[in-house]
């Protein structure tokens, strides 16, 4: 593993960059910091909601127990990430849709970010939290220009519920086959701004690794995936990213 400054980017990764055919970015919620957006985890502190940590409220287990005050919690972190904007790390991942035959953007963020952005046809790992989905017929909903967002189903009067993935459930039907042969076909794996602990989405730069991917992470934090990577670009994204747009 070869760590480097924020100004550097190596020879072997610009090499590599230029000519890849085949480029897949998984990323987490360090993209969306500098846009405002909250990380879960970070400066020794986890996210917490009225005294609950984000795992207990973001959790299958609540949304049995309290579905009003999941969507509360849904709710309140709608109304947060309305106003905001991409930043350049979105800006400089949806151009490189362009620049690669094959590209595959992969994130575990449900902030819209990326789409807001200009990316495409994103694997959406842990859903989107600008839909909601009825826990009976699954019909899924935009609730993007909601002021105030149903809870029954137009369809069948089933409860609805935010449309992401919660701690204890199973991503979409697909999603991560999806990426996961994504991630063994890319010759590179770049991993943005994830802590790297919540699987199965942690497998994924592995799959790419074990696959001959050369792996390259950014993020200003080590993760315990820092020492599987090729490449370490310490710092944040939006500093970072854009420096690949400057190497043409
Ligand atoms: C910057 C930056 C800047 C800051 N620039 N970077 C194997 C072993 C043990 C447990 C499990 C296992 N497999 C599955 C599990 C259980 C569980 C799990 O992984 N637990 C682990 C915590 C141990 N997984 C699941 O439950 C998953 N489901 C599943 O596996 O189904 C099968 C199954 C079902 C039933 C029983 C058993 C198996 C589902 C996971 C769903 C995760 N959902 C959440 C919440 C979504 C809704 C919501 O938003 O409330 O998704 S949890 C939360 O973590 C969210 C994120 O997508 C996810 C990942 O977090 P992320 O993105 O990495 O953010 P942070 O905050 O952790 O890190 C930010 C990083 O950015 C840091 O590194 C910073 O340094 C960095 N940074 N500024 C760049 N400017
Ligand atoms: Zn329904």
């Amino acid at each position: 593993m070869q760590a480097v400054s924020k100004q550097s980017i190596s020879e072997e990764l610009r090499r590599r960059f230029e000519s890849a055919g085949n480029v897949l970015v998984l990323t987490g919620a360090g993209v969306s910091a500098e846009s405002g957006v909250p990380t879960f985890r970070g400066g020794g502190n986890a996210t917490a909601w009225k005294g609950m940590p984000f795992d207990v409220i973001s959790s299958a287990r609540m949304l049995e127990r309290d579905l009003p005050a999941v969507w509360e919690w849904f709710d309140y972190r709608r109304n947060l990430l309305g106003p905001l904007e991409p930043n350049p790390a979105h800006r400089e991942i949806a151009r490189w849709q362009k620049q690669f035959q094959q590209f595959t953007l992969v994130t575990q963020n449900i902030d819209g970010l990326h789409q807001k952005a200009g990316s495409k046809d994103i694997i959406e790992l842990h859903g989107n939290i600008w839909r909601a989905r009825c826990v009976g017929c699954h019909t899924r909903c935009d609730i993007s220009n909601c002021d105030s967002v149903l809870r029954e189903c137009a369809g069948c009067g089933d409860p609805l519920r935010p449309d992401v993935v919660l701690f204890g459930e199973m991503l979409p039907p697909g999603a991560f086959e999806l990426a996961a042969e994504s991630a063994r076909r890319c010759e590179i794996c770049f991993v943005v701004g994830t802590s790297a602990i919540v699987y199965p989405a942690a497998s994924l730069p592995e799959i790419a690794k074990a696959a001959g991917a050369y792996l390259c992470e950014v993020n200003p934090e080590p993760t315990p995936l820092s020492d599987l990577c090729d490449e370490v670009l310490t710092g944040k994204a939006g500093e970072i990213l854009p420096m690949f747009g400057r190497l043409q």
